[in-house]
């Protein structure tokens, strides 16, 4: 907490010092995500869902150089406002924004390392990065893996969308260890819809089970997290069909373009958003709020089985 770099909000600093549960939230999602200002709305939504699941919520970013964990109102709608104006920030974006002085929206991965800095174990959003489809050739693989493979911190997420390639997404997460938990389902969700084809390494039916999980796996040293897949409500799902033909159109108009690299994701989001005439947008702000829920109940279970520090 003595980081010089580090800068935690008084609320977050006070909930981490008397052992209160704390949830981190991602600040990509509001800078490139969403527009304004469904963005700035919805990310004040997700930190009141995670207060009424009993626990204290740390919104994530890069503030003039400082790595800041709890931002204020105002932060949060600067963040929304610029929106792609604030470089979106993964682990290799941080040490040039630190030492610039500049702002950044923080990804899952650079949410997981801001978050592990401040002592917070649980991080919701809405879907993680992974691997792209046609990475054999790109090697377009989202660094949030990596940073699940190596940061202990658990991450809920509505699993991840068909943009990437789901297949290979969870392969790479068993070569890195990295356990994939379904909150009550067996199959491992697709963001805009419950399901994906794939399965999930375990299933488990509550809150507490999860935390009894992240005990173990960090009480047996491992150093990584967990990816707990949380899918959207079923009266949230888009239409699967739907989904593909235009995530296929999405990735066709990208191709087009050329468009590639920490582009494509903040890209392809905003393409599926105008061509379901902004549906995909209502399921993300619904998917995102169920995860905050589902975040703070974990933070909170986690927090009453006392965690030993490892
Ligand atoms: N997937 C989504 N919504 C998002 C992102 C991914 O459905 O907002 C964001 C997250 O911040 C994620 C990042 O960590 O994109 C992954 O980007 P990249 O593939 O460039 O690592
Ligand atoms: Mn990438």
């Amino acid at each position: 907490m003595s980081n010089l770099y580090l800068s935690i909000s008084l609320e977050v600093q006070a909930a981490l010092q008397e052992n209160r549960p704390v949830v981190a939230l991602e600040s990509t999602i509001i800078a490139h995500g969403m527009p304004f200002p469904r963005n700035v709305e919805t990310a004040l939504r997700v930190e009141k869902m995670v207060r009424e699941a009993g626990a204290t919520p740390a919104t994530c970013a890069i503030i003039s150089g400082k790595l800041s964990a709890g931002l204020s109102t105002a932060e949060i709608e600067l963040l929304g406002k610029e929106g792609a104006n604030i470089p979106k920030a993964s682990r290799r974006d941080l040490a040039y924004l630190v030492s610039q002085g500049k702002h950044g929206a923080t990804t899952v991965a650079s949410t997981m390392i801001l978050a592990h800095l401040a002592g917070i174990r649980i991080f919701a959003t809405g879907g993680i990065g992974g691997v792209h489809r046609g990475a054999a050739t790109t090697m377009d693989i989202s660094a949030d893996l990596q940073e699940l493979a190596q940061t202990p911190v658990a991450v809920v997420s509505a699993g991840a969308k068909s943009i990437l390639d789901l297949g290979l997404t969870l392969e790479y997460l068993e070569t890195m260890g990295v356990p994939v938990i379904g909150y009550r389902t067996n199959a491992f969700p697709a963001f805009y819809s419950a399901r994906s084809g794939f399965g999930v390494d375990f299933c488990l039916d509550s809150a507490t089970e999860i935390a009894s999980l992240l005990k173990a796996h960090w009480e047996l040293n491992f150093q990584g997290g967990a990816l707990i897949a949380n899918p959207v409500p079923e009266a949230h799902q888009l239409d699967a069909d739907l989904i593909e033909k235009t995530i296929a159109e999405a990735l066709a108009a990208a191709e087009r373009l050329g468009i590639r690299g920490k582009a494509i994701t903040p890209f392809l989001l905003a393409k599926i958003e105008n061509l379901t005439g902004g549906r995909s947008l209502e399921t993300n702000i619904e998917l995102v709020l169920n995860n905050a829920r589902l975040g703070g109940a974990v933070a909170v279970a986690l927090n009453a089985q006392s965690l030993r520090q490892v």
